[in-house]
């Protein structure tokens, strides 16, 4: 098949599943074109299988703000057209699922029919997409969509429950490829990042509110107290200042360190002991997920989809938004001694192989086959 995927090409879930998604594809044979704004992060090796299509959106000084949604659908028009691109698979239903219907009706005026399939990623439907400003855009694109999926069953939930929605929604969780996630780390790797006898305790996030970073910070002042550790920080974001200070008026800077943004996910998790993930709100967690393929054990909130990734008292534990007391003593309950720490390590790579990416990306085969045969 010839699939376009559009995506957020940034730092941040719905790009990372969609990258990954559109390689695995290419793997299997398929033609892929990415039609965004900027080459995909993960996107790095471009092949005969693999294209980027750059969507650009000139500075115009009429324009209060950039018109990008016309751009994008207007490149979308082309890229049918020229690379005679059969289905087109939108992450993130704002605004792309709406960007592409619009060039679908476009490209009817020339004959051509591209049947569109939306993934839901979770703010599109719950922070962002069912404000008022938003919902009826939303509502509309997604109704109009030939296929809809969602990454999870608890966001496929909250779709319906916010939205009037006439369409089935298919759950397509996301995915992990477990091989990048299982080499050891060297022992020189981790001891550039703290002594033996400390554990490492890693947080990776977009830093925005809804992460709850201060919560991270203020379990792993509880577990310090107790336990000689080390707090990774991997991201950027708005709420990372807050998050240094925090540290700082705890007394805990020198055991806490701010990665950034990092292509290197995969290599900072392989040494970690556990990760934490206590946020406001999350339809999936794939952060969640890329720890526990790399042998970490989860200590989260029991929101959204995260209990249908992280089982309580398997591959971590699960709390209640905001219960750090609880989240403290679950961490320690894991960190507390090696053969404990070992085995939940066991437990969370095997709860992570049920979302291995060769048994996901099938499903999303399946959706296109049967979407292109119903046109
Ligand atoms: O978590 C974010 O803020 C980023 C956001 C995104 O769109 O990239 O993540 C959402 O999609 C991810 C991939 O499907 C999910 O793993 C995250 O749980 C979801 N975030 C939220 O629901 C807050």
């Amino acid at each position: 098949m010839k699939i376009g995927i559009v995506c957020y090409p940034t730092f941040g879930g719905s790009g990372v599943v969609a990258t990954e998604l559109g390689i695995e594809l290419s793997n299997r044979g398929h033609e892929v074109h990415f039609i965004t704004y900027k080459q995909p992060v993960r996107l790095e090796l471009l092949g005969s299988h693999v294209h980027f299509h750059e969507v650009n959106v000139p500075e115009y000084p009429l324009f209060h703000y950039q018109p990008y949604e016309l751009a994008l659908s207007s490149k979308l028009v082309d890229m049918v057209k020229l690379h005679k691109i059969e289905i087109l698979h939108v992450h993130y239903a704002i605004p792309h699922a709406y960007a592409a219907y619009m060039a679908k009706k476009m490209l009817q005026e020339s004959g051509i029919y591209i049947p569109i399939v939306t993934t839901l990623h979770g703010t599109d439907i719950t922070l962002v997409g069912s404000h008022p400003f938003y919902k009826t855009a939303v509502e509309f694109s997604i109704n109009k969509s030939d296929a809809v999926t969602s990454v999870s069953e608890s966001l496929k939930q909250d779709t319906l429950r916010l939205f009037d929605i006439k369409n089935t929604i298919h759950v397509v969780t996301n995915f992990i490829d477990l091989s990048k996630h299982q080499n050891g780390f060297t022992d020189c790797q981790r001891t550039m990042m703290a002594n033996d006898n400390e554990r490492i305790v890693t947080h990776i996030s977009n830093f925005r509110p809804v992460k709850r970073v201060q919560d991270v910070i203020k379990v792993f002042y509880n577990i310090q107290k107790g336990i000689p550790a080390r707090l990774m920080m991997v991201g950027e974001g708005p709420e990372k200042e807050s998050a240094e200070q925090l540290c700082h008026d705890l007394g805990i800077e020198d055991q806490v360190v701010f990665l950034g943004n990092s292509n290197e996910i995969d290599r900072i998790l392989r040494f970690s002991d556990l990760f934490i993930l206590p946020s406001e709100t999350e339809s999936f967690g794939l952060a969640a997920l890329e720890a526990m393929a790399s042998g970490v054990p989860v200590i989260s909130s029991d929101t959204g989809g995260i209990p249908e990734v992280n089982i309580h008292g398997v591959s971590g534990f699960l709390s209640h938004v905001g219960d750090i007391e609880d989240m403290s003593k679950n961490a320690i309950s894991i960190l507390k001694d090696a053969p404990t720490l070992m085995n939940f390590k066991k437990q969370a790579q095997i709860q992570a192989q049920k979302f291995d990416i060769h048994k996901i990306v099938p499903q999303y085969e399946v959706i296109y086959e049967n979407t292109l045969s119903n046109c």
